[in-house]
């Protein structure tokens, strides 16, 4: 485990306006601190009122946090509910049953709308649907579907009856998704014809039947598929049904299936430090009811909001701020099938003005891309579009810098809508260190401080608390209702992994690094403390990336780093040995582009390495250990100048210095 000792500290602070303070679920920092102080006086009793006041449970929990069996907590164990009912449901008698829920923009610019009430009847007779198949409470779903009112239906569908369902993000290959469907033991897969991004379409269905090819999927039964657009597919007699004619004969009423509160609502596999994906394993009501209250606290979220998350539902980011939290508060939200660069990089900006968003919620690498793009063609520069309709800004996914912070503050919030940088982790549910909007002072490049109830801290290796400026790990000691449960299937790797011995065994590390202000206290998180990658936003491991590429038959080593990219955050920067003599020059070139095929063919196109060096070997202690420090630096293009009394081939490096 490494730490940053120093990073440089940003002056700049910045308050929301008056208007906005006094207008906000927490307003001011007095409010803000008074929910901490009740946390820390009664931690269990500030979570069991929250829970009372925001969940609806068919059945009261009486017990609050069970820690006899950490870390495996249980909060609210002996409560029953159901998740759909309290995204759905709810609104039919509170006045919101005629209120648009879905603001569905397709990637060609259509429209389309679903009230509360309309997306109720429409979950009913999905979850109907997949009765008539059997599926049941309990069972796994793989869910392998575009941004669409379809897709958060078939999740949403899924808590109606108890099945616990596990999102596939669409970049993902065939060869992921199979391993996914294997693991999690799922029975059927809920897929689309094509999904449409760019003005490209993608075979979703054709990419099911490759996995499903590919064997041990036994325990599938059914595929259903979403006729997006039309075109041709396979279909699979006894096994392939159209979501179409599933539902079109069921009932608009399906009642929902009372779940325990700890009952697995759903499973999102994400990358960790070895090969293998994790799949993370998150509860019902604790999940739920953090989804509720960030989108209140974090979200300021008011009846008349259009509020628009840009994430898509295969990543946590889609589950919480998109499926659960936004419907579970009665939000009126975009859905977004497309891409920010179709058919301009004005996309978003046209759709804020269309819309008339009011919260934006996006990620650091499309802002980026977005200044890149405003700064070539001022056509599509924000300043050309009415944005007056924001009034909250959020940034979620990896560390937003300062000036990308100032630019999407200046140019598409108009100095006028504060930033909730928004720290959280998939194994996190929603939301842990961020900026109250009516509340805390902001920094650029700074999540500032955790939320009421979030115990985090920044410690050395041996758990003991840091002072502020310290550079250290960042782990919450005290376990929260939306903390990951379990890791599905590897328990042992879920205590190894989130809750090491070094630590005491019960405070979560998060894997990122961090430093606190040294007077305001204030988080900077420094980043991944393993050998996980950020790459636009999304997490891979590097041990994924590598595994990938020996199992090409022509690959006999291989050694993955990121590389800082000013777009991206970081790029996956590759070093390859070949079981043939090392290639050169035009026959580099085609053997580079193979192999990121390759990886593409066995992950997906997310993970395709930017860059892949070839060597007669890799840098290597005595004992056999690949430097990757080392590869690090070359992928930098810069000078090693730390120590190499260790490495047994020096000579190595000058072949791995030049780029293809
Ligand atoms: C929600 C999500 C989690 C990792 C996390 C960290 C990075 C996310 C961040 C951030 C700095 C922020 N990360 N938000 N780093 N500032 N506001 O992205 O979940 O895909 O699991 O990624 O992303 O490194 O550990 P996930």
């Amino acid at each position: 485990m490494s730490s940053i000792e120093s990073f440089k500290q940003e002056e700049r602070v910045f308050n929301s306006p008056a208007d906005f303070v006094n207008n906000a679920a927490i307003s001011g920092m007095e409010a803000y601190r008074a929910l901490c102080a009740e946390a820390a006086d009664d931690y269990e009793g500030f979570w069991a009122r929250l829970a009372q006041q925001n969940i609806h449970w068919t059945k009261p929990f009486t017990k609050k946090l069970d820690e006899s069996n950490a870390p495996f907590y249980k909060w609210f164990e002996d409560g029953e509910l159901n998740v759909s009912w309290n995204c759905l449901d709810r609104h039919l008698t509170n006045g919101n049953a005629d209120k648009v829920a879905i603001i569905f923009e397709s990637d060609d610019g259509k429209v389309t709308r679903a009230t509360y009430k309309e997306l109720y009847e429409y979950v009913c007779k999905f979850a109907n649907g997949l009765k008539s198949l059997d599926i049941k409470k309990g069972d796994r779903v793989i869910i392998y579907m575009p941004m669409s009112i379809e897709g958060v239906a078939a999740m949403q569908a899924c808590a109606r009856i108890g099945a616990t369902h596990s999102v596939v993000f669409g970049g993902f290959s065939a060869k992921s998704l199979q391993e996914r469907i294997i693991d999690a033991g799922a029975v059927a897969v809920l897929t689309s014809d094509y999904q449409v991004r760019g003005g490209k379409n993608l075979p979703l269905k054709a990419i099911v039947d490759e996995a499903l090819a590919m064997g041990g999927c036994d325990t599938i039964r059914n595929v259903v598929v979403y006729r997006r657009t039309g075109g041709d597919i396979n279909f699979v007699k006894g096994r392939d049904t159209w979501l179409h004619e599933l539902v079109e004969k069921q009932a608009t009423v399906c009642e929902p299936v009372a779940v325990g509160a700890e009952h697995p609502l759903f499973i999102l596999y994400t990358s960790g430090s070895t090969g293998k994906p994790k799949g993370v394993q998150h509860s019902s009501a604790g999940y739920l009811l953090w989804a509720m209250l960030t989108m209140k606290w974090v979200f300021d979220i008011k009846p008349n909001d259009v509020y628009w998350c840009t994430a898509d539902i295969g990543w946590i980011t889609g589950h919480t701020y998109v499926t659960y939290g936004p419907l579970a508060v009665g939000a009126t939200q975009i859905v977004f099938e497309g891409v920010p660069m179709f058919p301009n990089a004005g996309r978003f900006w046209d759709m804020v003005q269309k819309h008339k968003v009011s919260i934006f919620y996006t990620a650091p690498t499309a802002i980026r891309s977005l200044i890149k793009a405003a700064e070539a063609d001022p056509s599509v520069h924000p300043g050309k579009y009415d944005l007056s309709s924001l009034r909250l800004l959020g940034s979620v996914g990896e560390p937003i810098n300062p000036e990308a912070w100032m630019w999407y503050y200046k140019n598409i919030g108009g100095e006028r809508c504060p930033i909730a940088d928004t720290f959280w982790q998939t194994e996190t549910g929603g939301h842990v260190i961020s900026p109250l909007p009516g509340a805390t002072p902001m920094v650029p490049g700074s999540c500032t401080l955790p939320l009421p109830g979030i115990t985090a801290a920044v410690v050395d290796d041996g758990g003991h608390d840091l002072p502020n400026g310290k550079g250290g790990l960042l782990v919450i000691k005290r376990p929260w209702p939306s903390m990951i449960r379990n890791i599905w299937n590897d328990p042992e790797r879920f205590q190894k992994s989130y809750f090491p011995p070094e630590l005491g065994g019960t405070t979560y590390l998060a894997g990122d690094g961090a430093i606190r202000n040294e007077e305001t206290g204030y988080f900077t998180i420094t980043g991944r403390i393993d050998d996980v990658l950020n790459i636009s936003g999304h997490r891979m491991g590097t041990a994924e990336i590598e595994s990938a590429l020996v199992a090409n038959p022509i690959v006999a080593e291989a050694a993955v780093v990121g590389k800082p990219d000013e777009t991206t955050g970081e790029s996956i920067c590759a070093f390859v040995v070949l079981k043939r003599s090392r290639p050169e020059g035009d026959d580099a070139k085609q053997l580079a582009k193979e192999l990121r095929d390759w990886v593409a063919k066995e992950i997906g196109p997310i993970a395709k390495p930017k860059e892949i060096r070839f060597g007669d070997n890799l840098p290597k202690t005595r004992s056999g250990k690949i430097m990757r420090r080392l590869l690090r630096v070359l992928a930098k293009d810069e000078d090693i100048t730390q120590d190499i009394s260790t490495l047994e081939n020096p000579a190595i490096l000058e072949q791995l210095k030049q780029a293809q």
